[in-house]
């Protein structure tokens, strides 16, 4: 194992700059430095020395040997003044001294491999410093302090149990019947479909913390969708005028609705055009249609489309993709909501009842950001989400399947050798969620999109 190091804190100037050393050079380079290994884990006043005795700076250092620290080697931390340059110069010292230069992430990658957090509980590392909202933040803790892992190593024991009950059915072949029906083994089965819905529910909100919501406003030219863009996001972020085809790029733009990220793009305004650069619009418009996580429709109220062509407006949206219908410009039509226009056979699937707004007024804001929560399935304040990223819900996925493979061939009396690889599959999924199971090229991935210095 070689000693990295790496500053810690954000480049830019500061009070305090931190360069973290760990490995097995630490205490040797605390020697060189300050001219002793200051006391474990005590604030330590001391100069920072060049080669030449010089000062470089002076600070607080302090020792933390292994094992009982973060990474679970000897680190040393330097809490210098915040400027680059005093940061460049500490960095070169403790190179000179037989550091090298961290890569991203690589102090918590050790800490992984030391066996001091698991994959899930490292990945919110960067999540809780990355987190975009309190929410978010709060939801990263409770998987840094291990509520997520413990889910999901709990999930995991279940399985192995019922592993154990099917391969002692294939060992004593004379006893399966009465091993089959058996209330313990359906008492099992249920309590793991149990855990699986309660984890699964929790980490999809994570993700959905975490990763938000991908929303792109859509219609015709002209029915408000850059104005209401602008409203949503509090400022003139797109241009907005009376000519119809006048947004021709793609524009995003992130806003927090009570914790939930929402990623908004507005496009052009869907149309058949002869112009080269609104046609490229358009197309870029039906691209980002087609990955968006919900569509939210707007027509104009004033234009009262019938209710055959607006059926066509939205069918000729990609299949598949979920759509929110709003019509705007409530404030050119009085009692708009009340109107029996937007009953009856206008009250379509994609909005029911029918959502109202004035992109001009703000009027029914409140009720399209709750109906967006909804259509997330998000669930504000709600108890106990944990940081999870799409690979855990993915990972979850798979591992129920395999679970309800199982489960099927259990109640059709498959063989038991194949009842007990779906398990063993379904275990390996969810090893994979902590790192219990993991190949190098996902660990690469997972720590390589860290910041330096974590
Ligand atoms: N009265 C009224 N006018 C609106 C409303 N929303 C947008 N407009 C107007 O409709 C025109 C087109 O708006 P814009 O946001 O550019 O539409 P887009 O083409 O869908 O992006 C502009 O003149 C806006 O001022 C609204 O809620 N009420
Ligand atoms: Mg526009």
């Amino acid at each position: 194992m070689d000693t990295i190091a790496a500053p810690a804190t954000p480049p830019g100037r500061g009070g305090i700059g931190i360069v973290r050393v760990c490995g097995p050079r630490a205490a040797a380079i605390a020697a060189a430095l300050l001219g002793r290994v200051p006391n474990p884990r005590r604030a330590t006043l001391s100069a920072f020395l060049d080669a030449a005795g010089e000062p470089i700076d002076a600070g607080i250092a302090l020792f933390f040997p292994g094992p009982a620290s973060f990474t679970g080697e000897d680190v040393l931390e330097l809490h210098g003044h915040g400027g680059p340059v005093v940061m460049q110069l500490l960095m070169a010292r403790v190179v000179e001294l037989g550091a090298r230069p961290a890569r991203p992430g690589e102090f918590t990658e050790r800490a992984f491999f030391a066996g001091k957090v698991d994959l899930a509980q490292a990945e919110a590392v960067a999540d809780l410093i990355e987190a975009g909202s309190a929410q978010a933040a709060r939801a990263a803790m409770r998987s840094l302090q291990g509520e997520f892992s413990r889910e999901v190593e709990s999930l995991a024991t279940a399985v192995t149990e019922l592993r154990v009950y099917v391969e002692a059915a294939i060992d004593f072949p004379d006893e399966d019947v009465e091993f089959l029906g058996s209330a313990e083994v359906a008492g099992r089965l249920a309590d793991i479909e149990g855990r699986f819905d309660r984890v699964g529910h929790a980490a999809a909100q994570g993700r959905l913390l975490r990763d938000g919501l991908h929303v792109v406003i859509a219609g015709k030219p002209n029915a408000g969708k850059s104005s209401l863009l602008n409203r949503l996001a509090g400022h003139e972020a797109a241009i907005v005028t009376e000519t119809p085809g006048t947004t021709r790029d793609v524009l995003r733009e992130r806003i927090d609705i009570d914790g939930l990220p929402l990623h908004v793009v507005d496009t052009a305004g869907l149309r058949e055009t002869d112009d080269v650069v609104e046609g490229e619009g358009v197309r870029r418009a039906r691209a980002e249609i087609a990955r968006a996580d919900l569509v939210l429709y707007l027509a104009d109220a004033t234009q009262a489309p019938s209710p055959a062509s607006l059926r066509a407006e939205l069918e000729a949206l990609p299949a598949g993709v979920p759509v929110l219908l709003a019509w705007n410009k409530a404030d050119l039509m009085e009692g708009v909501a009340g109107q029996s226009y937007f009953k009856g056979e206008n009250a379509t699937a994609a909005s029911s009842p029918a959502l109202v707004i004035s992109a001009r007024t703000g009027f029914g804001l409140d009720e399209l950001r709750a109906r967006l929560k909804e259509r997330a399935g998000y669930e504000q304040g709600g108890t106990g989400a944990f940081s999870a990223r799409a690979r855990h819900v993915e990972a979850l996925g798979r591992a129920r399947a395999h679970f309800e493979r199982a489960r099927d061939m259990l109640a059709a009396r498959s063989s038991f050798e194949l009842v007990a690889e779906e398990l063993r599959l379904g275990h390996d999924a969810l090893g994979e969620i902590t790192g219990a199971v993991s190949s190098d090229d996902l660990l690469g991935r997972i720590f390589g999109s860290f910041c330096i210095g974590k």
